[in-house]
């Protein structure tokens, strides 16, 4: 196996033996091959010109079965065997209507079993591609892609999609398997990338919105009532509100973990009297929350940790694009619900949560609520109560070097703001921070997605403050990253044209010294250093 699609990957080169994720080589392999299927339905889909708004089913397999591949998704090898095949009869299928001679043979291969997938997995992973800054770019290009896929799977759950998406998926999918492509045509591809990750995001945030309402200020409690409980993880607001809707009157409370903290934003879910609170951190925060909080647990989306013992793993339950081996899994029906009795009558029997922290969070500033505050927040940066706002969006991870965010959070100076979206929050959404007259120092605008909205704030300052260009505003990135979905939020930054973006704790082992190169000189991208040196030049 070779992964190195997030932050975490060994040495930050590469995992060859075993993911440190706890990914293992099988499932490493099945998901190559999955992904080598999708760029197997692109190559048709472009070279035979079909017309994919009538390829209504290809084209939600197929952002699923991207969705699948992302870091901390699914490990389960008997589900991802099975999209394989489910993929492949499509690409079949598919093939039949087009005349086209020359197609790439991701769209040939055949397999029969298991062992043949492995086989056929083992030809074509990442280091196939010898030059290692052309992989560099098609990697780069495909786990943007993969964040992308997963924010339309988002949206199209709540009932939105965009075909100009698909499309450029499917183009750049088939782009990347094209040995003619130049460095330049590969970065342009990057930069396109980015563009279509501001339409995925912006799709994401109508379908919520529309749905659920603008996030409004809310704040969350973090202690635990005395009820039986479900714990819910990841980002699918849907889901939620199923669950919600089937865990009323029942006695059974519903509490977020990680990254669904942001639901209690949306003012559609303040209905819910079960609706009880937020337990614990972000999503690696698990391997010593889900022993404590003693209910199941219904995982959405990533980041699922491999659980330490069979009584956790026996208390979660996955759906959508998630999945565990030996866990259980709740497949929607074909209108898109789901029954979720086993889960509510698994926490029937079982203890209710253990306090593990009492107190609140405060958040849902999102880009509705910061505009209603726009006069305020104007009037603060102009008498000089708020010097600078720090965008700190993105994702935790367990690395030691993430206490950086920490320190950094409380080492700030005291007329600074941050700006936050994304689980990298649970490294300082917790501290005494205080306000500036009444605007609280950490704004979070919701879940990594939410990064959008961070963008279009920005926008509105520069509208305001009559910049030409938004970086001349008083705001600085210094952003965490983890997974793919953090890697299409980079590019749709960079698309907006916002520059000096610093990234931690590492750079991206998947960057080539070329195309890192090519990042720091165009677009000022930077590491991270020690915090008082940052501070000092992020304040200069
Ligand atoms: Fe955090 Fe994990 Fe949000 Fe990422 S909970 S690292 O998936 O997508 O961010
Ligand atoms: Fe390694 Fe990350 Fe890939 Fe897991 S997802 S195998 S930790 S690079």
């Amino acid at each position: 196996m070779f992964c190195y699609q997030c932050q975490e990957t060994a040495r930050n080169t590469g995992c060859t033996v075993k993911g440190v994720c706890g990914k293992n080589e099988e499932v490493a392999k099945l998901q190559d091959l999955l992904i080598y299927v999708c760029k197997g339905i692109s190559d048709i889909i472009v070279k035979g010109k079909l017309d994919i708004s009538e390829l209504r089913d290809v084209n939600h397999e197929v952002i699923k079965s991207m969705f699948i591949t992302i870091t901390n998704a699914n490990f389960d090898a008997e589900a991802i065997e099975k999209q394989i095949l489910i993929m492949i009869s499509f690409r079949n299928k598919l093939k039949q209507n087009v005349s086209v001679t020359k197609l790439h043979d991701s769209a040939q291969f055949s397999i029969t079993d298991r062992e043949s997938m492995l086989e056929k997995a083992a030809e074509i992973g990442v280091l196939q591609t010898a030059d290692q800054d052309v992989r560099s770019l098609r990697e780069l290009i495909t786990y943007g892609l993969k964040g992308m896929a997963a924010y339309t799977h988002h949206a199209l759950n709540a009932g939105k999609e965009n075909l100009y998406i698909y499309g450029f998926i499917y183009e750049a999918f088939s782009s990347v398997l094209d040995n003619s492509l130049t460095i330049d045509q590969l970065v342009a591809l990057t930069l396109k990338t980015g563009q279509f990750g501001v339409a995925a995001m912006a799709l994401l945030d109508e379908a919520n919105t529309s749905k659920y309402g603008n996030p409004e200020i809310t704040t969350v409690d973090i202690g635990v009532r005395n009820n039986p409980a479900i714990l819910i993880s990841g980002h699918d607001l849907m889901d939620l509100e199923q669950l919600l809707e089937q865990t009323r009157g029942t006695g059974v409370d519903v509490y977020t973990h990680s990254e669904m903290l942001p639901a209690h934003y949306y003012p559609f879910f303040k209905k819910y009297d079960n609706f009880a609170g937020n337990y614990g951190g972000s999503w690696w925060r698990q391997v010593d929350e889900f022993g404590p909080f003693g209910g199941p647990i219904l995982f959405t989306t990533n980041c699922i940790v491999p659980p330490r013992s069979e009584e956790i793993r026996d208390r979660i339950f996955t759906t959508g694009a998630a999945g565990y081996p030996g866990s259980n899994h709740i497949e929607a029906d074909a209108d898109g619900n789901k029954d979720f009795s086993p889960i509510i009558e698994m926490a029937k029997k079982l203890p209710s949560p253990t306090e593990i922290e009492t107190g609140t969070i405060t958040g849902g500033f999102a880009h509705e609520q910061v505009f209603a505050l726009s006069d305020k927040v104007v009037e603060a940066v102009k008498s000089g109560a708020i010097k600078k706002f720090f965008v700190m969006a993105g994702c935790d991870g367990r690395m030691k070097s993430r206490e950086y965010y920490t320190e950094f959070a409380e080492k700030l100076p005291k007329d600074t703001v941050i700006l936050t979206a994304g689980c990298a929050k649970y490294r300082y959404n917790k501290l005494p921070l205080g306000d500036i007259g009444g605007i609280p120092r950490v704004l979070d605008a919701g879940q990594c997605n939410d990064s959008y909205s961070l963008a279009v704030i920005a926008l509105k300052l520069k509208e305001i403050f009559g910049v030409d260009d938004v970086n001349q505003l008083p705001i600085a990135y210094n952003i965490a990253w983890y997974e793919q979905k953090a890697v299409i939020v980079l590019l749709a930054l960079l698309y907006l044209g916002i520059k000096n973006i610093h990234l931690g704790p590492t750079l991206p082992g998947f960057l080539s010294p070329n195309v890192a190169k090519v990042l720091v000189e165009n677009f000022g991208i930077a590491g991270i250093g020690t915090v008082e040196d940052d501070i000092r030049l992020f304040m200069a």
